[in-house]
């Protein structure tokens, strides 16, 4: 009975001894049963990493009290949940975000001095759980802290990687790949669910059986994989609630193969199911581009079908009616990755749940919202029809059916226009005919989502008109935001106290807007020393690491100016190589007294290229072949030093974030969604010099084009972007080129396709255009560093205009305007 559950509940409280004690003596005790009890190591002989690994075990226990309170309270409320779906989390250190989350920092700094442990130096042990490629996938991670900071009643589903995205080694200048094998060492923040898994089917074939004259679907599997379960505790700050991310790794299925076994083939037998766990082993490393591998389709239907038994179970523990399904369970689609999810519930409601289609599909496309984080349309992911067909039969048969009524309504409405209606199908005829999953994503879907005003326009008009025209009302954009507790909180510790001193609270952490009060202290000369000193120390830390990777000493005077994000030519940091160059060929022209007047400078370049993107490989040998000459060059000294960073992620972006004073974000108009990186810097103070591509044209409206460095023409003067050559090129732009091409940093015939792909009719990247630009940008640049007054005015305006870029802003439009979910408040 209910009342003899409640004593039996608040015996095991009372027996528990309340929840866990959060002073330094008790923390104190805690680390060091862990340390015997959970690393078994000896409390009186254990190193820097055991104690790393006790001090986030004891961290995690304090997770999950959390946690379970968190999932007892929105059993108790069932709300309408949101499941974000993502194929790509980029999670980086768990650490010092949790116990910041947790409020409980000082403390185990405090405790840890007491054991003789130095807080940061433990801090420093964790690898980073890097579970996705870029921008995407940091936006997923930052959004999930914005998720259970405000509270929402939310699950992440994703998949739980063996080999995250590969590690950069920089061979003579050549990037190599390692893998990232992140699992070695033990992941303390998961908890692994043996008893949380669902059988995935593969391959097999359909089969239309009736029964009463009522014709339904069987699919029998060919192949079957077990999905298990690992759940990952996501903190709020300063709230109680902790949410899950549930993230998949492939298991043999518990159904054995008779036959193998029979025969006598045990050994084989064996090794045949463990081939199953390959499914979950390794990310793909291409970032906005899709081959139609089978293994990649295979890792996206699974984690799809284990999420969604999941969800559907969840829902039937309190439900019977599928009626009621919209309204508790909002499915987000994180890119088309996760894409195969709709087709899934239509497959289950269909086949498994016996709805009739109208009621399923009524279901479904109440049911589901999908952003899209691509700007053309060779970006837009396509799956060849005959490897849907043998890995996933049934639900070929789906789409099928989906295109078929989507295209008879749609000829009903728009007549024979057989170009557009062959544009909107879901099915693209073909050398290789292939399903078009945005298409069936907008289809399917309530919302379709931009990542930013200028993404949301660029939809209107060009990558999904057909569509636009059609649902108008369907269309939305979210400009994307960061989460300012990893990226001011964790990472500029010094910038957060400051910020907090002069606001006179700690209340911007979780209400950014409040950073707008900076604005009036802007011009005051003591926050202006003070942030100085802030920046000083953080570009103390990032010499220090720049010297110990890559054994070059920086001087501190010279401004940083940083490029870090994936190598792409769209991003073009080849525009900002030949900017190095020029630079370099000017220093080297000038007599001594003019060099004394170069404003010093450290180009710091970093980023990983797709292994297989040949052009983004020879961008990288290119810099340090750049890098080579000018750092040996005795005639210019300190007045230019260039630095790839090797093997950028997000530990390494939380060091050189808060150290730069000027970043660049310099993609060809038209071709950068969004772009987030910009937002990171922008808190930081970093000063931007930026083409109006993505949220740059935002981030300009709320600090004012006079506090950022602008470069090229803006989106609106250039509406044949990305389809034109570029127009004359300047006499500097050919000099520099013709030195790349000439050999005069080596590697001549190496870089020759680089240099050829600059030539007037094939810069398809503007960057000729855009030199010019470029260059006066950088040149405002040194003229304003000089003036120390006004750079740190404008830096701290760039803080205080951030406001505007926090996942929190992001999440909330989401929650009202896509999703239809309320917070649901976990009591203290
Ligand atoms: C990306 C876009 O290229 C970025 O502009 C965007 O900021 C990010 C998050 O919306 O998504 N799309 C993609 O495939 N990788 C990205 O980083």
């Amino acid at each position: 009975s209910l009342g003899e559950r409640r004593a039996k509940a608040e015996k095991m409280f009372g027996l528990m001894d309340g929840f866990l004690k959060n002073d330094p003596m008790s923390l104190q005790k805690d680390i060091l049963d862990h340390v015997e009890y959970t690393v078994a190591r000896s409390r009186f002989n254990f190193d820097d990493f055991e104690a790393f690994q006790a001090l986030s075990h004891s961290v995690r226990d304090r997770l999950i009290e959390r946690w379970h309170d968190t999932h007892q309270h929105f059993k108790k409320q069932d709300p309408k949940r949101l499941y974000f779906l993502s194929l790509e989390f980029l999670m980086g250190r768990s650490l010092s975000n949790s116990v910041i989350n947790l409020g409980i920092r000082d403390e185990y700094a405090e405790a840890l001095s007491q054991l003789g442990f130095e807080y940061e130096v433990l801090a420093e042990q964790e690898g980073d759980a890097a579970l996705g490629n870029g921008g995407l996938a940091r936006l997923s991670a930052c959004q999930m802290d914005s998720l259970a900071t405000l509270d929402y009643p939310v699950w992440g589903y994703g998949l739980r990687y063996q080999y995250g995205l590969f590690r950069q080694v920089i061979v003579d200048g050549y990037q190599h790949e390692q893998p990232d094998y992140w699992l070695n060492f033990g992941n303390p923040w998961e908890i692994e669910r043996i008893q949380v898994s669902y059988s995935v089917k593969f391959y097999g074939m359909v089969e239309e059986k009736a029964s009463n004259g009522v014709k339904y679907k069987v699919w029998t599997p060919g192949e079957t994989v077990e999905a298990v379960a690992y759940d990952n505790p996501i903190p709020g700050y300063g709230t109680r609630n902790a949410i899950n991310l549930r993230l998949w790794a492939a298991k043999p299925s518990g159904q054995y193969d008779l036959e193998s076994y029979n025969t006598g083939d045990y050994i084989n037998a064996i090794v045949n199911r463990q081939k199953a766990e390959t499914i979950s082993y390794v990310l793909y490393p291409d970032d906005r581009s899709y081959q139609g591998k089978e293994l990649r389709l295979k890792q996206q239907y699974f984690f799809v079908s284990a999420s969604v038994q999941d969800i559907i179970r969840r829902f039937k523990d309190v439900h019977d009616n599928f009626d009621e399904f919209p309204d508790k369970v909002a499915f987000q689609i994180n890119d088309t990755h996760p894409s195969l999810a709709i087709v899934e519930v239509l497959r289950v409601l269909i086949d498994e749940e016996c709805l009739d289609w109208g009621k399923a599909w009524e279901i479904v496309c109440r049911a589901f919202s999908f952003t899209t984080h691509t700007v053309n349309t060779e970006g837009l992911e396509k799956i060849p029809v005959d490897l849907l067909g043998s890995l996933l039969p049934r639900h070929l048969q789906i789409m099928y059916d989906i295109n078929h009524r989507f295209m008879e309504d749609l000829k009903r409405k728009i007549g024979q226009d057989y170009s557009r209606l062959e544009r909107m199908s879901i099915v693209e005829e073909g050398i290789v005919k292939s399903i078009r999953m945005a298409n069936l994503s907008i289809i399917c879907s309530h919302t379709v989502n931009g990542v930013s005003r200028v993404h949301f326009e660029l939809l209107k008009t060009r990558l999904f008109k057909d569509f636009y025209d059609l649902w108008p009302q369907k269309f939305q954009y979210k400009t994307n935001g960061v989460t300012q507790r990893r990226w001011i909180v964790v990472s500029n510790p010094g910038l957060c106290s400051l910020i907090s001193k002069w606001l006179g609270t700690e209340a911007w952490i979780r209400n950014v807007d409040l950073l707008a009060g900076l604005r009036e202290h802007a011009s005051n000369p003591v926050l202006q020393q003070e942030w100085r000193m802030t920046k000083t120390i953080n570009k103390m830390r990032l010499a220090d690491y720049i010297e110990t990777s890559t054994g070059v000493k920086v001087s501190l005077d010279a401004m940083f100016d940083v490029q870090v994000k994936r190598i792409h030519e769209y991003k073009r940091q080849l525009l900002n190589i030949l900017g190095i160059i020029y630079r370099y060929d000017c220093i080297k022209n000038m007599n001594k007294s003019d060099r004394k007047k170069v404003v010093p400078r450290v180009c710091i370049i970093g980023g990983k290229a797709a292994p297989g993107y040949e052009v983004a490989k020879k961008i990288i040998k290119l810099c340090h072949a750049v890098a080579d000459k000018v750092n040996n060059d005795d005639d210019v000294g300190d007045l230019l030093k260039v630095v790839f960073i090797p093997d950028y992620n997000v530990s390494v972006a939380e060091l050189v974030i808060p150290g730069s004073d000027l970043s660049q974000h310099i993609s060809t108009v038209g071709h950068e969604a969004s772009g987030t990186g910009s937002m990171k810097f922008l808190m930081n103070g970093c000063l931007l010099l930026a083409t109006a591509d993505g949220s740059t044209v935002e981030i300009i409206e709320e600090i004012g084009v006079e506090n950022m460095f602008l470069v090229g023409t803006k989106l609106h003067e250039d509406p044949q972007s990305g389809d034109k050559p570029a127009p004359g090129v300047s006499i500097q732009f050919i000099r520099v080129v013709s030195m790349v091409r000439n050999g005069y940093f080596g590697f001549k015939e190496y870089f020759n396709s680089l240099c050829d792909s600059l030539e007037d009719d094939k810069d398809f990247y503007k960057l000729g255009a855009d030199f010019s630009s470029y260059l006066e940008a950088q040149a405002m640049a040194d003229r304003v560093f000089v003036n120390k007054e006004k750079w740190t005015c404008m830096s701290i305006l760039s803080t205080a205009g951030s406001g505007k870029f926090s996942s929190d802003r992001t999440i909330e439009e989401y929650a009202k305007h896509a999703w239809g979910i309320e917070p649901c408040k976990c009591p203290f």
